[in-house]
């Protein structure tokens, strides 16, 4: 068997594809320019093809994006097995589960949280920040008190595997949180340094019947971080954004260096003046490596992005990102993206 035939085997077999689904395809070509249409709904890395599914729900019978995407994250959100989203998020250096998500509209209505602790689904809480308030964003205990105030339950989000591995971190990583990279990398197996043990971050797009578009993108963000430190995925702009005459787009990887380039904006801009998904993906990549070069050489960072066309496309700096669709046959498809650095 190829090597690459291999990784995407063992991939369906760790999302437990393999068991679930017998029409899940595992393709390993990276552009999709030629699969248009709609709806669909697309979402970092393979084993959010639980939350395509629950998008899908919505799509299929003709529901709206915005209510699509909201569901479909939610399955990680409440997932103790993902490490990076929600409820078994790994904590920052002090133990704390602080989550951060945004969610935008057709409309270009859009809410985020930020250092949010507590809550299980901070997916909702930003929807609600976006319908029932005059905000965008709430950080921190101000977050925490609005969710209560609108019936959301206080609960430990720290599960005892996600503790047991930040004990483990502690002990030998000297309380530093910059070393997370190198320990995340270093606990790696064949799947590489790009791969999904250090990154499960869930950003979706999903495109409506009408041709509308949502966005959602949820995560415990850079697992060991300093306290209060918050990453590119709540950032409109960053992490995700959506312009429903052009397209959308959403990030999953170290944070800082999306934020630097505000990552998703610049990739709908460049759809925006005709470049194709895959080419504005490959052009954020880019953009992020030119500015800081062998700075970010071991980090990863991908992207995807969705066309008014319906056309997909994704691009990373490493080897390794896998992400996850459904176009109007419903059938599911794992690739993993084209990257820059290809060693
Ligand atoms: C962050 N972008 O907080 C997130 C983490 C992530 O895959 O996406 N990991 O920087």
């Amino acid at each position: 068997m190829q090597r690459r035939q291999f990784i995407f085997k063992s991939l369906l077999a760790s999302s437990g594809l393999m068991l679930l689904k017998k029409s899940a395809v595992a393709e390993s070509k990276s552009s999709d320019q030629s699969r248009a249409g709609f709806p669909l709904v697309i979402s970092t890395w393979a084993p959010n093809v639980k939350a395509n599914a629950a998008a899908w729900e919505v799509l299929s019978k003709g529901g709206r994006a915005l209510d699509a995407v909201e569901a479909g994250v939610r399955i990680p959100e409440a997932d103790p097995e993902d490490t990076s989203v929600g409820y078994g998020g790994l904590p920052d250096r002090d133990g704390n589960v602080t989550l951060d998500a945004c969610i935008m509209d057709e409309k270009g209505n859009c809410g985020s949280v930020m250092f949010l602790q507590n809550i299980m689904h901070p997916i909702s809480v930003a929807r609600m920040v976006m319908e029932k308030t005059p905000h965008v964003i709430l950080v921190g205990d101000g977050a925490l008190q609005f969710a209560l105030q609108n019936g959301f339950k206080q609960e430990n989000l720290l599960t005892p595997k996600s503790e047991q591995i930040w004990k483990d971190w502690l002990k030998t990583h000297n309380y530093n949180p910059m070393d997370t990279i190198k320990y995340m990398r270093d606990q790696k197996d064949e799947k590489g340094k790009g791969g999904q043990g250090n990154h499960d971050t869930i950003g979706m797009i999903a495109m409506d019947a009408n041709g509308d578009f949502s966005g959602a993108c949820t995560t415990s963000g850079m697992a060991f971080k300093l306290h209060g430190r918050v990453g590119d995925s709540p950032v409109i702009g960053a992490g995700l954004y959506v312009d429903n005459e052009v397209g959308a787009a959403t990030s999953t990887g170290v944070g800082e260096e999306v934020i630097r380039i505000c990552g998703s904006h610049t990739i709908v801009e460049a759809m925006r003046y005709g470049k194709s998904p895959l080419e504005a993906c490959k052009i954020g990549v880019e953009r992020m490596y030119n500015l800081r070069k062998d700075k970010i050489a071991d980090m990863q960072i991908g992207f995807l992005a969705v066309n008014k066309k319906g056309e997909i496309g994704a691009f990373a700096l490493r080897k390794g990102f896998t992400y996850t669709y459904k176009l109007p046959d419903g059938v599911d498809v794992i690739k993993e993206a084209d990257c820059l650095l290809k060693d």
